[in-house]
C-alpha cells in the first residue's frame, strides 16, 4: 500500500502535473444527466479558464464503483450511492489548471447541497445530498488515481488552449 501510495506521488511530480498542468477528475453524475444540466456544468469550468483534456459519456460498472468509492464502503449510504451512479450514464471528464483541485471543490459546493452556497453547482442545481450531481476529486493524489481508473492514457488529449495567454 505505501509502494503504490509513494509510485503515485513520484509519478505526479515527474509527470508535471502541477502548476498549470494540475489535472482534476470531474463526473457529472447520472441526475444531472437526465435533468439535462450537462451543458451547464460543463459551461462553468470553460468560463473559469480551465482546459478540457478529456470527456467521456459512460454507464459505470460495479467494479469500477467499488473501487471509485472504496473509502466509503462502510457508510450506511454506501450501496445506495452505488445504486444511483449506476442508474444511467455519467460524463466523465478531466480539467486541467492552476490549483483545479482545490478551485473545482469550491466551484462544486459542499457535499450537501443544503450547505452549498448559491453560485456554487450543487448550491444551485440541487436539493438532497444523495442526488448532489456532481463528483470532483477531493486532492492531487486521488485525481491522479481516479484519471487512472476512469481513463485510458489514449483518452486524454494534449492539446494548445489558445486563451491561455489571456488567462495566465
Ligand atoms: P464528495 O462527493 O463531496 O467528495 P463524499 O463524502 O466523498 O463527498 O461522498 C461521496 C458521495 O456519497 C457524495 O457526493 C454523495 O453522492 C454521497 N453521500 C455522501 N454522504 C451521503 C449521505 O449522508 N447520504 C447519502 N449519500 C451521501
Ligand atoms: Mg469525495
Amino acid at each position: 500500500m505505501l509502494c503504490f501510495f509513494l509510485s503515485l506521488f513520484s509519478q505526479i511530480f515527474q509527470s508535471g502535473w502541477t502548476g498549470v498542468n494540475e489535472r482534476t477528475f470531474i463526473a457529472i453524475k447520472p441526475d444531472a444527466v437526465q435533468r439535462k444540466l450537462v451543458g451547464k456544468i460543463v459551461q462553468r469550468f470553460e468560463r473559469k479558464g480551465f482546459k478540457l483534456v478529456a470527456l467521456k459519456l459512460v454507464q459505470a460498472s460495479e467494479d469500477l464503483l467499488l473501487e471509485h468509492y472504496w473509502d466509503l464502503r462502510n457508510k450506511p449510504f454506501f450501496k445506495g450511492l452505488i445504486h444511483y451512479m449506476r442508474s444511467g450514464p455519467v460524463v466523465a471528464m478531466v480539467w486541467q489548471g492552476l490549483d483545479v483541485v482545490k478551485t473545482a471543490r469550491k466551484m462544486l459546493g459542499e457535499t450537501n447541497p443544503a450547505e452549498s452556497l448559491p453560485g456554487t453547482i450543487r448550491g444551485d442545481f440541487c436539493v438532497d445530498v444523495g442526488r448532489n450531481v456532481i463528483h470532483g476529486s477531493d486532492s492531487v493524489l486521488s485525481a491522479q488515481k481516479e484519471i487512472f481508473l476512469w481513463f485510458r492514457e489514449g483518452e486524454l488529449q494534449l492539446w494548445e488552449q489558445n486563451s491561455a495567454p489571456w488567462i495566465y
